[in-house]
């Protein structure tokens, strides 16, 4: 008997398994069908913030001379890592000290060696480096001893002329100019340091000027952490000695990067450069990391470990991407670079510790240390998807907290290879529509997840995509988040690139029934610029047309109203500027943006018509874009 009870229940269980399985995929198909998003990412392509983005780079320094050497074994891993991230900026620093001593130079000092090995692989990578020196040595008598300075331009002459390495393109002056960590027992106040750190620029400047240095290398900085001010004195000051600006910035607390805090310091920075006449600089984070959880003696970050890390780290580099940085640094790649000075152990800050394994001073790391960690997952795609080259572009929303979303786009043929990235530093999961109006094509994305719970990976440690979504932008692709979790949608590594319409009737002919004066003509409509516009004459009907140079196919008309908008207007279009065709009527218009789709159609002239003002003005039109 218990034998058949046994197999009845066996045989029972199976059919409520089964039936489970049935009905759980019947309402998983429906669910998805009405499950609606917490919230909508748009992405303009055709709005691009930054269009020479670098990459999210490496921290990539020589190890110091008193370390023990990286393993044959292990430096073949580095590279086989750093080649997985395709990273094409690097933040690589040494010490003047390292090759002169204030009379002789030593370039075949161990740390010079060390510099050689990264500098070859960033040489036959094509890495763009920005070398760059700690502090001033100590037979240094200013900042402006003509031996310091000679040392630098020597070093960069010997480099680019003797080694061969073309890499190097940018150089930083001092680390962290402003920290009074950087001056030892008795640091200056902070306006000697500013003072300092100015008068070395403009001397240093003067002498790769006079050497013609000045055409193949270029000073970065402020290299600051915390005086973020330092970035608008040198834009203000030093305009003339700057190829680009950079500057560091951690967090003292998680909350401040949830916060966004990271995007609106980057962004206002950005801002500050486009509105000056060097508004064609680059603008990057030098270093980004996060304090919170350091250990403050031993300068460690134990965090490193933590999925959680992770992902708030995604977070911030997500905001300085979304803010128009030309590039971000994580600090660091690999903690067998620097010893911290209070015990002579290793400063744990990097993705993986290539002295796993080896004893430094009095401590043996395990040998588990070389292994990647788990920020390793998420910075090595944005680093390989993230490429140079790429332009930085517009997203708007979701408006919801530590939810953000970044977007660039690489030409490829007449089409775009796209990345986005998703970030969840919320509590709870999300749902995500990304969306890209203008998007004309299906294409093949690759998605990779990093959840606490699904990262899937090679052998090798290297991130493996989940999926691939097959979609048309335009409609919206749907990422499902746990709370805390990074998505990656890209068109590289095996994806196909996306079509995105432009606006047809830019910079094109324009004509108009009148001009309320001459600061106002119709061709402002069409600059593509949404501080200029055209203003109609304060009376009824008018109309605004465009040229657009040849018969086209059209199904779309953007509309970007001043407050003088119009109450009741069409869009009209023609294919011999005679016979006009109505494709759309507004008989309530609200001013604002007016996205306005139709059924595609034929025409070479196309026209906002309006017969209805709604205020006492006439009718003002910042933007009017046409698209396929
Ligand atoms: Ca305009």
């Amino acid at each position: 008997m218990k034998r058949w009870m046994k197999f009845f229940k066996s045989l029972s269980g199976g059919i409520l398994i089964l039936t489970l399985v049935f009905v759980g995929t019947f309402f998983a198909i429906d669910f998805s069908k009405v499950k609606a998003a917490d919230g909508t990412a748009v992405i303009n392509f055709n709005k691009v913030y930054w269009g020479d983005f670098l990459g999210v780079g490496i921290q990539w320094d020589p190890q110091d001379g008193s370390l023990p050497e990286i393993d044959s074994t292990m430096w073949d891993k580095v590279i086989q890592r750093v080649d997985f991230m395709n990273a094409k900026f690097a933040r690589v620093m040494i010490n003047v000290e390292d090759y002169f001593n204030g009379s002789t130079y030593n370039w075949n000092s161990v740390v010079m060696q060390r510099l050689y090995k990264i500098l070859d692989y960033c040489q036959s990578r094509g890495v763009t480096v920005m070398l760059g020196n700690w502090w001033k040595p100590s037979w240094a008598s200013s900042f402006t001893d003509s031996r310091f300075l000679t040392a630098i331009c020597d070093l960069l002459n010997y480099l680019r002329n003797s080694k061969g390495y073309t890499c190097i393109r940018y150089y930083n002056f001092l680390n962290e100019p402003n920290g009074e960590w950087m001056y030892g027992e008795n640091p200056p106040d902070l306006e000697t340091r500013w003072n300092n750190w100015k008068d070395g620029i403009i001397a240093l400047h003067n002498m790769l000027s006079s050497r013609g240095y000045t055409n193949w290398v270029q000073l970065v900085g402020p290299d600051t952490a915390y005086q973020d001010d330092w970035v608008d004195r040198a834009l203000n000051n030093l305009g003339s000695q700057m190829g680009a600006y950079e500057f560091h910035i951690y967090k003292d607390y998680d909350s401040q990067v949830y916060n966004g805090e990271i995007e609106a310091t980057v962004g206002a920075k950005r801002n500050l450069i486009n509105s000056s006449t060097q508004s064609n600089k680059h603008l990057w984070l030098g270093e980004l990391g996060m304090k919170e959880g350091k250990d403050p003696i031993y300068d460690c970050q134990p965090r490193v470990t933590t999925f959680e890390y992770a992902v708030v780290m995604s977070d911030g580099i997500a905001q300085v991407i979304r803010a128009g940085g030309s590039g971000v640094i994580p600090w660091c790649l690999d903690d067998a670079m620097h010893l911290a000075s209070s015990d002579g152990t290793l400063k744990k800050w990097g993705m993986w510790n290539s002295l796993g394994g080896k004893t430094v001073g009095t401590k043996t790391y395990p040998i588990s240390d070389q292994n990647l960690r788990p920020w390793f997952y998420p910075v090595s795609l944005f680093s390989k998807f993230f490429v140079q080259g790429s332009q930085v572009v517009e997203v708007s929303g979701p408006s919801i907290p530590g939810v953000r979303v970044a977007a660039v786009k690489k030409q490829n043929g007449t089409n775009w290879d796209v990345s986005i990235v998703v970030v969840n530093n919320n509590d709870s999961a999300k749902s995500i529509l990304i969306t890209a109006p203008g998007v004309t094509n299906t294409a093949i994305f690759k998605q990779y997840n990093f959840f606490a719970s699904d990262q899937p990976k090679d052998n090798d440690g290297f991130p493996l995509p989940k999926m691939d979504r097959v979609n048309n932008l335009s409609n919206g692709i749907l990422v499902d988040l746990p709370s805390r979790g990074v998505v990656f949608l890209t068109t590289l590594n095996g994806g196909t690139p996306v079509s995105v319409s432009s606006n047809l009737a830019l910079n094109k002919p324009a004509y108009a029934s009148s001009t309320e004066n001459s600061n106002y003509p119709p061709n402002y409509a069409f600059d593509g610029n949404l501080n200029t516009r055209w203003s109609s004459a304060w009376s009824d009907p008018q109309w605004i047309y465009v040229d657009l140079g040849s018969v086209q196919t059209i199904s779309r008309v953007k509309l970007v109203w001043e407050a003088a908008y119009a109450k009741q207007f069409q869009i009209q279009v023609s294919t011999d500027n005679v016979n006009w065709t109505t494709v759309y009527s507004n008989y309530n218009g609200t001013g604002g943006t007016n996205d306005i789709t139709f059924t595609p159609v034929n025409a070479r002239y196309v026209k906002m018509y309006a017969w209805q003002r709604a205020t006492q003005y006439g009718y003002s039109l910042w933007e009017f874009e046409v698209y396929q």
